[in-house]
């Protein structure tokens, strides 16, 4: 029986040797080319980071948009890093990852950070970062209609064993207006009102780029005024297209709700915000399709307890990560402890949502800080009401929170 000191350098230490799957990053598999980010370059300009210049600096987001890579990395640099102490969330993670590679992080310019990713030999920086990281693969975002990534996936891009490709749908779901034209120029006979064959010809679509992908899953972010049932086109083609679709290739589908698209387009990718859905739109999705399994993650901390209380509710619906805004460690906090309190071990904790290589190595650093007590904490209320706790206990539900259940839940080993 371990003692409450001993329980918490178990749960560090398995925390610390348990490789993580990384269910939901916008990284992308060497062979999609420069699509996929990485530096020193990209992580300063970040989008967190570019909506925390602009709050500092007196630049304007035209004038900041106008600049080169480069200078806008140096701007940001310069105001948040320098002129300013890096304590937000995504400036401290720059931090951390120049500190993991030994370069300095309170330089007055990027010279030396430059030098340094200039010299690394990609695939080997890609094997360095995720074992700096602690994981063993990453699942990416992949979207059949981004103009840049499609044609790559259709001369054949080759596939990377840490990379799992997703199915991304939000351009046919949330933007269809503005796209059913594409996959009407790709010979599907589909129009603007899902009249005629529309859902049959969706549904080819579904089908071709999932025998093209081999997705792990199906995924959509989704605003906060998502509704289902409704009688729109984006009812129709979930229950229709995609959820039969799923189905029929055994795949779950990601609902991740809540965001409030562009409130300040001015910042671009930097422009969107949260707002509470009604989920009560998930709840009919779980509860009509019982032989369709959910993924879902939602972007306010109003909406965290219903979501948990919902997955008590349907086993065919998983929990994942602290989303978005959600990833600060006030709230992956409160939101972990509650998961435990109500779900124990059947939920999968965390995601990177990175965009950048190098995040992922902050991104679970931090994950594993946070977690550590409130896991080992779960086992002390354990032991305190009776029933002693020993190593196996640690090892499994480790394996089982950041491992087993994704495994299980999209049928990867
Ligand atoms: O829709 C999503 O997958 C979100 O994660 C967005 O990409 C968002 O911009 C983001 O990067 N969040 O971390
Ligand atoms: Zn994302």
């Amino acid at each position: 029986m371990l003692s409450s000191h001993q329980i918490r350098s178990a749960v560090d230490a398995e925390l610390a040797l348990t490789p993580f799957i990384d269910v939901h990053t916008h990284l992308f598999m060497p062979s999609l080319g420069s699509i996929g980010l990485w530096g020193i370059d990209e992580l300063v300009t970040y989008h967190y980071l570019e909506a925390e210049l602009f709050r500092s600096s007196s630049i304007k987001p035209d004038e900041y948009f106008k600049l080169s890579k480069q200078e806008k990395a140096d701007l940001i640099w310069r105001t948040l890093f320098v002129e300013n102490a890096p304590v937000s969330e995504a400036t401290r993670g720059v931090v951390a990852v120049l500190h993991a590679f030994d370069l300095p992080t309170s330089s007055s310019d990027l010279k030396k950070a430059r030098e340094f990713f200039a010299g690394r030999d990609y695939h080997e920086h890609i094997a360095d970062v995720f074992k700096l990281a602690g994981i063993s693969e990453v699942v990416m975002t992949n979207d059949p209609l981004d103009p840049e990534e499609a044609p790559l996936w259709e001369k054949g891009a080759s596939r990377h064993t840490q990379f799992h490709p997703v199915l991304r749908l939000d351009r046919i779901l949330n933007k269809w207006p503005d796209h059913y034209q594409v996959l009407q120029s790709k010979g599907y006979k589909v129009d603007e009102n899902l009249g005629g064959n529309s859902i049959s010809e969706v549904r080819r679509f579904l089908d071709v780029w999932t025998k093209l992908m081999k997705p792990v899953y199906m995924a959509c972010s989704l605003p906060d005024t998502f509704a289902y049932p409704e009688n729109s086109v984006r009812a129709k083609l979930l229950a229709e297209a995609v959820l039969p679709v799923c189905r029929e290739f055994n795949l779950p589908l990601s609902l991740m709700i809540g965001v409030r698209y562009l409130v300040n387009p001015a910042l671009k990718l930097a422009g969107d915000a949260v707002g509470k859905a009604d989920l009560r739109a998930l709840e009919r999705l779980c509860c009509e399709f019982p032989e369709n399994r959910f993924l879902s993650s939602v972007l306010s901390r109003e909406n965290q307890h219903e979501l948990t209380v919902y997955a008590r509710k349907f086993s065919n619906l998983m929990l994942f990560g602290c989303w978005w805004f959600m990833n600060n460690p006030s709230i992956v906090e409160e939101m972990t402890r509650e998961r435990l309190e109500m779900l124990g071990t059947t939920f999968i904790p965390q995601h990177s949502d990175a965009r950048i290589l190098e995040q992922v190595i902050y991104k679970w650093r931090n994950t594993r800080r946070t977690l550590g007590p409130i896991l080992a904490n779960t086992y002390d209320l354990l032991a305190q009401d009776g029933r002693a706790v020993n190593l196996g206990d640690i090892q499994k539900d480790v394996k089982r929170l950041f491992r087993t259940n994704f495994e299980q839940w999209v049928g990867l080993r």
